[in-house]
C-alpha cells in the first residue's frame, strides 16, 4: 500500500513501511525459489514442472521406504493436484508409488499432505484392492486415468515432489 505525501503543494507516492517490508519478504522468497529452481534443474533425477521440484527413482522400495527417502530429500511423495499435473506425471512412463493412501480409514484416499483425495485418476475397477491394498500408484500410464492401489509392501519406483515457495 503507498501512501499520498504532500509537499509544497505536490503530491508523491510513498510506500508506508509495512509495504516495504512485504516486497522485500517476497523479494527474498522469489530469490529462494530461483536459487532452489537453479539447484535442482542441475541435480541428477531431478525435473522442474509448474512450481515444483519432482524425482523419480531409479530403484524400487516399499510405499513407506520410498515416502521416507523423499522426505530425507526435503519433499514427499507426489501430490497429484491438477490435471497438468497428472499429464506430466504420466508422460514420465514409469510404474511409480504417489503420495496416496487410505492405510489410516479403509476407503478414505488421502494425499501424504493430509489432504483429502477430490479429482482422482483411478484406473478401470480400480481401486479394487479393499484392506489389502493401501497405497497408490501410476500403472497404467498410456491413459489419463493410471492410478492402481496396491499392497504397499509392494516395491515401486517412486516420485517425489518438492513444492517451490510462492
Ligand atoms: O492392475 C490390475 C491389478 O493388478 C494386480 O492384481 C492382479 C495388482 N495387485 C498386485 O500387483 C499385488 C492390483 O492392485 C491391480 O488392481
Ligand atoms: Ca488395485
Amino acid at each position: 500500500m503507498w501512501i499520498l505525501k504532500q509537499t509544497k503543494g505536490k503530491k508523491k507516492k510513498i510506500f508506508s513501511s509495512q509495504s516495504k517490508l512485504i516486497v522485500s519478504q517476497l523479494n527474498t522468497r522469489t530469490e529462494q525459489r530461483d536459487k532452489l529452481q537453479r539447484i535442482k534443474s542441475g541435480q541428477q533425477g531431478w525435473m522442474l514442472f509448474g512450481g515444483s521440484a519432482y524425482y523419480v527413482s531409479s530403484t524400487t522400495k516399499s510405499w513407506e521406504e520410498s515416502r521416507n527417502d523423499c522426505r530425507q530429500k526435503g519433499a514427499d511423495l507426489i501430490i497429484i493436484n491438477s490435471e497438468e499435473e497428472q499429464n506430466f506425471a504420466n508422460q514420465l512412463k514409469k510404474y511409480m508409488w504417489i503420495g496416496l493412501t487410505d492405510s489410516e480409514n479403509e476407503g478414505t484416499w488421502k494425499w501424504v499432505d493430509g489432504s483429502q483425495l477430490t479429482t482422482s485418476y483411478w484406473g478401470p475397477n480400480e481401486p479394487n484392492g479393499n484392506r489389502k491394498e493401501n497405497c497408490g500408484d501410476i500403472k497404467t500410464f498410456k491413459t489419463q486415468k493410471s492410478w492402481n492401489d496396491e499392497e504397499c509392501s509392494h516395491t515401486l519406483s517412486w516420485i517425489c515432489e518438492m513444492r517451490l515457495p510462492l
